[in-house]
């Protein structure tokens, strides 16, 4: 009987043993790990389209694909992200490409005042224009989507109704916003967004020019009473991913991925629309924010002083062997097509 129960037990043992060692990787790795960094709060419009994608991931590959999101710069920062993908600090990360105005040359181009009229159309048309020029500069990772901020407008402490009240001022703006700033006489300060609080706090900067969803999700509003609508340049965004670990991803979590990319491109757009008007109103009734019209002739000699930023960029990027014409004329078609005219 005791020689019996030992054969038993051996039995299972190995059958343990071998359905274990037997069983598909899939099942005993768990599911894939990856990381997504993220350089503004959590509760910014980068970082929610970072959740919304890891949710989507996740959904669609039923579990297949685990995301843990380090949004706030704890694990990138804005301007380390693309060499930190690169590097494989992180898996994947989400960077603002007005950050390095030269390094992203192409795709900074819809950051030219050319009157895109939201960040559905504008976030369509950088997406269409990444994916027809392919830009070198991305030629090391694996670009997952593109998107761009609401249309930017001058937020301040202090009230900016015409070119002589900007003349001057510090306000704080990147890459093509900058060279907008510029042009009205503003005294541009380059930073990242992070950094635009504490500035605005010790008064550095007198103001920001940025999509206004930022007065609600930064507390702008609080520091800023002020708003003049002009409702021009948008800031252009990629999320990006190292290249070996995409490569390394199973065909089927590939095709989820480059399924998502425009999906998440426009979607990201229509959050940021409809997120800019809510964070308005919000600030218009709880902050008692005072919002500027200009009117049409101000309006006139605003962008009047913008139409050489165009020229100048086609001249110097034709010079460096780039077919600039072409790219500012697509954006301009890209965008007037999916403005339905
Ligand atoms: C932006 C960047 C981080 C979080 C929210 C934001 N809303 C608009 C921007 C654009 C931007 O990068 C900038 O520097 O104005």
């Amino acid at each position: 009987m005791k020689r019996k129960l030992g054969f038993v037990l051996a039995g299972i043992f190995l059958a343990t043993i071998f359905s274990i060692t037997w069983m598909p990787a899939s099942a005993t790795a768990g599911p894939i790990k990856l990381t997504y960094a993220n350089f503004p709060p959590a509760p910014t419009f980068p970082c929610v389209q970072m959740e919304r994608w890891k949710k989507e991931v996740e959904k669609r590959t039923n579990g297949k694909v685990a995301i843990s999101t380090f949004p706030g710069g704890t694990l990138l920062k804005a301007k380390g992200m693309m060499d930190g993908v690169i590097a494989g600090t992180a898996d994947i990360g989400n960077l603002c490409m007005a950050y390095q105005p030269g390094r992203f040359l192409i795709t900074n181009a819809i950051a030219l005042p050319l009157g895109l009229p939201n960040s559905e159309v504008a976030s369509l048309t950088l997406w269409d224009l990444y994916r027809k020029y392919k830009p070198k500069a991305f030629a090391k990772v694996k670009v997952l989507t593109m998107f761009t901020t609401a249309p930017s407008n001058i937020m301040s402490k202090i009230p900016i109704r015409n070119l002589e009240e900007l003349k001057g001022v510090p306000i704080r703006a990147s890459g093509g916003a900058a060279q907008i700033l510029k042009a009205w006489g503003a005294n541009r300060v380059g930073m990242p967004m992070p950094e635009t609080p504490e500035a605005l706090q010790k008064g550095v900067v007198k103001g920001l020019f940025s999509s206004l969803e930022v007065m609600k999700d930064f507390k702008f509003a609080e520091l800023c009473k002020y708003v003049t609508m002009i409702q021009t340049p948008v800031y252009p965004f990629a999320v990006v991913m190292n290249m070996d670990k995409w490569n390394s991803l199973p065909k089927d979590v590939q095709k989820v991925f480059d399924e998502l990319g425009t999906q998440q491109s426009v979607w990201t757009g229509v959050y940021m629309d409809n997120h800019v008007k809510k964070a308005m109103r919000w600030s218009k009734r709880k902050q008692g924010v005072k919002v500027f019209r200009l009117s049409k002739k101000q309006q006139a000699k605003w962008y009047k002083l913008l139409e050489p930023i165009t020229a100048k960029w086609i001249e110097k990027n034709k010079a460096k062997g780039l077919p600039a014409e072409a790219i500012v004329q697509d954006i301009k078609d890209f965008a007037q097509m999916y403005s339905g005219k």
